[in-house]
């Protein structure tokens, strides 16, 4: 497991209960969630995790772009859905939950007020990469395990753009939960994560190695 880092996805209060773009179920991945980064610690393994991290003027928010919250249409040429407010910079609702064990390695995207960014990657018109890429190849990862929110937004793009990058990825199956505007969304992506090379695997089989 040498060159595996667990990459956890946005598990930030507002798409916890009762947030402002609250997943449903979100806070049940809590649990399996620490219990990797308390194996991956244990093995001195590399844990990384992402946040949404949006300014109070961006544009995928609806209030922002003149639409209605779930309305489905283009953001600067990109096909956009239209969200509450959420993970405004620095506010509570950014704050990852309190229950989550400490990550020290963060991530943030999603900070130009233009376009959306689901992936930990890249923003979604592929135009600006984060710092992720640079971090994991500078330790040496090559494997990713990967968990968090959502199933059918950010942990879908975020898989799809390490398998692009040559990643070996594993999506953590009871580690994740999605939006389900429609309520296969969820199972449609990880569908096509798996048909695109993602291995599915439950954290119960790597805590019991
Ligand atoms: C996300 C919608 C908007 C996510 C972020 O983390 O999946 N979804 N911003
Ligand atoms: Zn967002």
């Amino acid at each position: 497991m040498k060159n595996s880092a667990l990459l956890i996805i946005d598990v930030q209060n507002d798409f916890c209960l009762k947030g402002a773009l609250e997943v449903k179920e979100a806070n049940s991945i809590i649990t399996p969630i620490n219990q990797l980064i308390n194996f991956f610690k244990k093995k001195s393994l590399f844990i990384i995790a992402t946040k949404d991290w949006h300014p109070e003027n961006h544009k995928s928010f609806a209030v922002n772009s003149g639409k209605n919250i779930g309305d489905f249409g283009e953001l600067n040429g990109l096909s956009q859905v239209f969200w509450p407010v959420h993970c405004v910079q620095n506010s509570f609702g950014s704050e990852f939950h309190k229950e989550l064990l400490p990550i020290e390695n963060v991530v943030y995207k999603g900070e130009n007020p233009e376009v959306d960014s689901y992936s930990g990657f890249f923003d979604n018109g592929k135009k600006f990469k984060t710092n992720l890429d640079d971090i994991l190849k500078k330790n040496e990862i090559n494997t990713l395990y990967i968990g968090g929110l959502a199933t059918d937004y950010c942990v879908k793009y975020t898989v799809l753009d390490a398998l692009s990058l040559s990643y070996n990825v594993f999506l953590l199956t009871d580690c994740i939960k999605g939006v389900n505007i429609n309520t296969d969304d969820s199972d449609k992506a990880i569908e096509e994560v798996k048909q695109k090379g993602a291995h599915l695997i439950n954290s119960k089989e790597i805590l019991n190695i």
